[in-house]
């Protein structure tokens, strides 16, 4: 089963009633060695006694995400169901998201299943959180350089589409390069390996969804960042990241694969799109450049101290977590004839860190937020685009972010972070 095009809140017009679960972060954590896949509440272990049966977790009730799958009229012909489902799990129709358990994987595992889609297999270095779990067919605990372990899972289903999210981030991967560099090239190049054999071998398309980033780009210096139009994806692809390296590599050899598999029966459908920051309501990230927005509201929500790293005149562009849900929908559903490229960028808005000091103590007015900017983490900001240009996404797939920097906070944020912590 596949996303359709139109993704849109059941709720009506107000975008505060659109949002995407979320929790921890991309994929990082220990990594293990074996495997442990659990299907349907039943844990199949290879080799990790640890791996234990799941219990079912109801539905969250918050608003969410909706994607209305009628656009995929190949998907309405030939349901999955469960009552279809042979044991033989070689023929049921499937998709694979690594990294499952990060900010983005909580997300859009929630709205895929609310979409209809029941053959999820999701993999992530820990067992998954049971509500994420009670979402998917099967789940297992690997680690995705482990490629014994990544092709049992591929041998598992009929992989229609991947959805790569397991990465070391870019503050995280500046403290272990070599360790990122194995994680997001090594890892990802394996799993696009995997899904190319598996396409080839079923003469199909294996659909590969890669968030990139904007940490690709690499300004040269601030009056260049301040004066430079909204930045195409061709421009300025000099990172200053072990992170930003290895995410221009692999979209290099996501599009040379996908061209050179153009003619062939069988092959891999590489689809990326570079992410800035991502704000969510449901959870606070660790380990990225772009934290300092999200913890800035987190910790101001909490009663909490919030020294930023960055200084207030910095300026990088944001989306929300459910446009940026919603934007992996839209692009995964999209028509391979409607791409103009493989990788696309987004944006929504690109307020100062002081934008979003001034809106968090409109909200929390008594906010304790000050500005102590550690020269490390200031320069990688300084690196990336104050605005990106999406006009090839908004043009070839139709990304329509909902949410601008008002409707973030007054629509999405507040109500999401005030929700959660009335919850706890
Ligand atoms: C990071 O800060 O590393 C990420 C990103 C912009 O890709 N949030």
């Amino acid at each position: 089963m596949q996303w359709g095009d139109l993704i849109r809140d059941r709720s009506g017009p107000d975008p505060g009633r659109i949002r995407g679960e979320s929790g921890g972060i991309r994929g990082a954590g220990v990594y293990h060695a074996s495997i442990g896949i659990e299907r349907n509440g039943r844990a199949i272990t290879y080799n990790d006694p640890a791996m234990t049966p799941r219990s079912k977790s109801s539905a969250p009730t918050s608003p969410r995400v909706v994607i209305d799958m009628t656009q995929d009229a190949r998907d309405e012909s030939e349901p999955d169901t469960p009552s279809q489902m042979s044991p033989d799990t070689t023929r049921t129709r499937a998709i694979l998201i690594t990294g499952a358990g990060g900010e983005i994987g909580h997300g859009l595992i929630q709205a895929l299943q609310e979409a209809g889609q029941q053959n999820i297999l999701a993999v992530d270095l820990n067992p998954l959180d049971s509500s994420v779990a009670s979402r998917c067919r099967e789940t297992a605990v690997a680690d995705i350089r482990d490629e014994a372990a990544m092709a049992r899972l591929f041998a598992s289903c009929e992989i229609e589409t991947v959805y790569h999210l397991a990465a070391l981030l870019s503050s995280t991967a500046e403290k272990r390069p070599f360790d990122a560099h194995d994680i997001n090239v090594n890892g990802t190049v394996t799993l696009m390996r995997l899904a190319r054999e598996h396409a080839s071998q079923r003469n199909s398309r294996v659909r590969f969804l890669f968030p990139s980033t904007i940490a690709v780009y690499g300004l040269p210096d601030l009056p260049t960042k301040n004066r430079a139009e909204p930045v195409r994806e061709d421009q300025f692809l000099q990172p200053i990241t072990m992170y930003g390296c290895n995410k221009l590599y692999c979209e290099q050899i996501g599009r040379y694969l996908t061209w050179r598999d153009r003619e062939a029966d069988g092959g891999l459908d590489f689809r990326a799109i570079r992410f800035p920051g991502i704000l969510s309501a449901e959870t606070t990230p660790t380990g990225g450049t772009s934290d300092f927005a999200p913890l800035m509201i987190h910790h101001a929500a909490r009663g909490e101290r919030y020294a930023s790293f960055v200084d207030a005149d910095r300026t990088i562009p944001f989306v929300t977590m459910p446009d940026a849900i919603r934007a992996i929908g839209q692009l995964a559903a999209a028509d391979a004839k409607r791409l103009s490229q493989t990788v696309y960028n987004v944006g929504a808005f690109s307020p100062s860190a002081g934008d979003f000091a001034e809106k968090t103590r409109a909200y929390f007015p008594e906010a304790d937020i000050v500005f102590d900017s550690v020269a490390a983490r200031q320069n990688i900001v300084d690196s990336w685009p104050a605005r990106v240009d999406d006009r090839a996404a908004r043009n070839d797939w139709g990304y329509r972010p909902q949410h601008d920097f008002d409707a973030a906070f007054g629509s999405y944020l507040i109500p999401g972070i005030q929700r959660a912590i009335g919850s706890m």
